[in-house]
């Protein structure tokens, strides 16, 4: 007998590491992805011993697991976006960069996780080199926030003046697209640099809450949504943004740290 088919929301495959308390990393990915519409498969870079209160201890997975992973989801279904997050560890950046080139996929969302909000490393330096090297390059967009627009760029971007000159150069790096994400300024507001395009900026508000962990995951993992239903990278972070602002409204205050925004 022939398979039902139900109508098929896009799928979307999170590449990131695993925070047990479900504030950011793969299990808050897949909660966004699943918000927005879409499916989420995921693979899992590292694993974390954290809560609301930090992180205590990172693990890195095995590229060959990585790998293996990657190629029995991406033969298996039809990928619409990917979102990259966390990767940890040399082995795993290489592993994903190799998938990215072989399988060469469409709306590619990287998001280059440097730390975490308590401030552990979340990349080894030789993983930051694969990243911009090799993966930042097979990106439709990437999203770092302020901080970490100015260590991949080099440049000092402490407010928003200084968004587009970092942007310019992280375009130079090989990412087709930027959107820094400036929601820890005084006055929040993302900036969108395309090619050719004038730059945009998002202006938002400040909303008071302790429950931020994990709302870099929860923009990135919405944005590969809006691109996998076919809008553009702007709109695509307008949505995102909305999104983002929605979630802090409404989070709980969970735990005893930072608490989750969705
Ligand atoms: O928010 C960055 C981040 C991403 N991925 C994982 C994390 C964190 C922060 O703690 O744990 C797995």
């Amino acid at each position: 007998m022939p398979k039902r088919r139900h109508q098929q929301p896009p799928v979307v495959l999170a590449i990131a590491g695993y925070d047990p308390s479900s504030g950011a990393g793969i299990t808050a990915d897949v909660k966004t992805i699943a918000a927005n519409g879409c499916y989420g498969v995921t693979c899992i870079t590292a694993l974390t011993v954290q809560s609301t209160r930090g992180v205590k201890h990172v693990e890195a997975i095995e590229g060959r697991i990585i790998t293996e992973t990657l190629e029995e989801l991406a033969v298996d279904l039809q990928i619409a976006a990917v979102k990259v997050g966390m990767l940890g560890s040399a082995e795993a950046a290489w592993a994903v960069a190799a998938f990215l080139k072989r399988h060469r996929l469409e709306n590619v969302v990287v998001d280059p996780v440097l730390k975490s909000s308590s401030g552990a490393d979340l990349l080894s330096q030789q993983a930051l080199e694969i990243l911009r090297s090799k993966i930042l390059r097979q990106a439709t967009v990437i999203t770092p926030n302020i901080v970490e627009a100015a260590v991949l760029s080099g440049m000092s971007v402490e407010a928003s003046e200084q968004m587009e000159a970092a942007a310019l150069k992280l375009l130079k790096l090989g990412a087709r697209s930027v959107v820094i994400t400036g929601g820890h300024l005084a006055t929040p507001v993302d900036l969108v640099l395309v090619p050719r395009r004038e730059p945009v900026l998002l202006q938002g508000e400040k909303i008071a809450t302790h429950s931020t962990h994990g709302t870099g995951c929860a923009f990135s993992s919405a944005m590969a949504c809006a691109l996998a239903g076919g809008k553009s990278v702007i709109d695509a972070a307008r949505t995102a943004k909305r999104f983002v602002e929605s979630a802090l409204r409404k989070a709980p205050s969970l735990g005893t740290g930072s608490g989750p925004v969705i």
